[in-house]
């Protein structure tokens, strides 16, 4: 008999264990890339209201149908989020050459946002550059970043964030915290001077001032400072990071009404990958936002989740819990069921602008599925009278399709280029107008 002190027995153990491990990955389901793989889906019809009747004219997408599609996303996404809360102030930290930053093109505006009375709790600050050239408050895009406001550009006058980051030494964040290293090491992701040449102010936040982007039961960031007596995370239906993202960008909308130089009617917030996800929420949930921006956002973001290519509803759950709201998790491998899909959030940007940018090596990302979706909001566009997606079919890479949903499908890997920047500005040029 084999007894467990017997050597044999010892032996056997790490074999055991590298079968098991075998079959755990034989079971797990493979990233698909396989465009004949895709399953049949049917989209649920973004133009007919829950009771089954059909949303006939642009006053009852706006009475029934938007809100909604809003409180779908809001309950099984992203979860909902609270009101700007209470005692928030604005602070701006002045620098030297403020008004003359970047040679005298630009100024340099830092504004500390608090998000309570709390003094010592969740901030975040807010990094501005106008264009001196401009004749009257200038239009903006507004994003948050990935490694602090400071990774953005060489600038030596952008405070160097304090906050918790995701370690990495190529980037010179060492111990989770930012050194001087790290100083312009995303200047490539913002080519600030050209924004400014075009006329647009550039704004941005990096995203863990409002919640670090790691799992910590919503026990930093912003959560806690809207906990009822006794909750200790939030509910099922309750935001998770993105939506707090989302929140944290409505913030500084709230700081941007308050900006004589900024021309608030005008704003355009634009994000990349998960904080592209973020930009489409922002942009969907707070109609303020006269124009949105996904820049390769993917799943979650502007990709179909039923067709299930490259990143699925499962996947993202599993490897960022915090993401999303706790009941999107009842839809991993259920696709199916969601009573939504992500055209259904670009719809919800209707008539303003929006911009859709996906990587032709991005497979991960869906390119198709996240072009799929912006011909899904389509319908809706037109209702409203405007001229929707000029494209039935996917465009060729580096053939932008310039209308008021704009695509485009840029050569290359996951990343946010100055090509980019250019295609998301022309859309903004063209019909980012003030509301009438
Ligand atoms: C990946 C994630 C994507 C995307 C990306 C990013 O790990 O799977 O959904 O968000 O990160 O944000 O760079």
């Amino acid at each position: 008999m084999l007894s467990s002190s017997s050597p044999f027995a010892w032996q056997i153990v790490p074999l055991l264990l590298v079968l098991l491990a075998v079959q755990a990955a034989a079971q797990k389901p493979s990233t698909n890339y396989d465009k004949s793989k895709v399953p049949q889906y049917t989209l649920p019809d973004p133009l007919v209201l829950a009771d089954g009747s059909k949303v006939t004219d642009a006053e009852m997408w706006r009475t029934k149908r938007r809100g909604e599609i809003l409180a779908l996303f809001q309950k099984h996404v992203y979860g909902k989020a609270p009101g700007r809360g209470k005692g928030m102030t604005f602070k701006v930290i002045s620098a030297d050459g403020d008004a003359k930053a970047l040679d005298g093109k630009a100024t340099r505006r830092q504004v500390r946002v608090h998000f309570s009375d709390k003094k010592d709790g969740p901030a975040m600050d807010i990094l501005i550059y106008l264009p001196n050239s401009r004749s009257g408050p200038a239009p903006v895009f507004v994003g948050l970043n990935f490694f602090g406001n400071h990774a953005i550009h060489k600038d030596p006058a952008i405070t160097l964030s304090k906050q918790w980051m995701p370690n990495n030494r190529r980037l010179g964040v060492v111990n989770h915290r930012a050194t001087n290293a790290c100083r312009g090491v995303r200047a490539s992701r913002w080519p600030v001077e050209r924004i400014l040449k075009r006329g647009y102010a550039l704004a941005t936040i990096y995203c863990g001032d409002i919640d670090p982007d790691f799992h910590d039961g919503f026990k930093n960031g912003v959560h806690p400072l809207f906990y009822k007596k006794g909750q200790t995370a939030p509910a099922p239906g309750e935001w998770g990071t993105i939506g707090a993202w989302a929140w944290g960008l409505s913030r500084a909308m709230d700081y941007f009404e308050t900006d004589k130089d900024i021309d608030h009617k005008r704003v355009a917030v634009i994000g990349h990958s998960r904080l592209g996800k973020t930009s489409l929420w922002a942009g969907a949930r707070d109609e303020r936002f006269a124009m949105a921006v996904s820049n390769d956002s993917g799943c979650g973001g502007a990709a179909l989740s039923r067709r299930r290519f490259g990143e699925t509803v499962r996947r993202i759950n599993t490897s960022f819990p915090h993401w999303f709201c706790g009941n999107f998790k009842k839809f991993n491998d259920r696709e199916d069921k969601l009573p939504v899909d992500q055209h259904m959030l670009i719809a919800l940007i209707a008539p303003r602008p929006v911009s859709v940018a996906s990587a032709e090596q991005d497979k991960w990302a869906d390119p198709q599925g996240e072009f799929l979706s912006a011909l899904g909001a389509d319908p809706v566009y037109r209702l409203l009278g405007t001229d929707g997606l000029a494209a039935k079919k996917m465009p060729a890479p580096a053939k932008p399709v310039t209308s008021i949903i704009g695509y485009h499908l840029r050569p290359g890997r996951h990343d946010l280029t100055a090509y980019d920047w250019d295609r998301h500005m022309d859309i903004a040029d063209r019909y980012m107008r003030k509301p009438k």
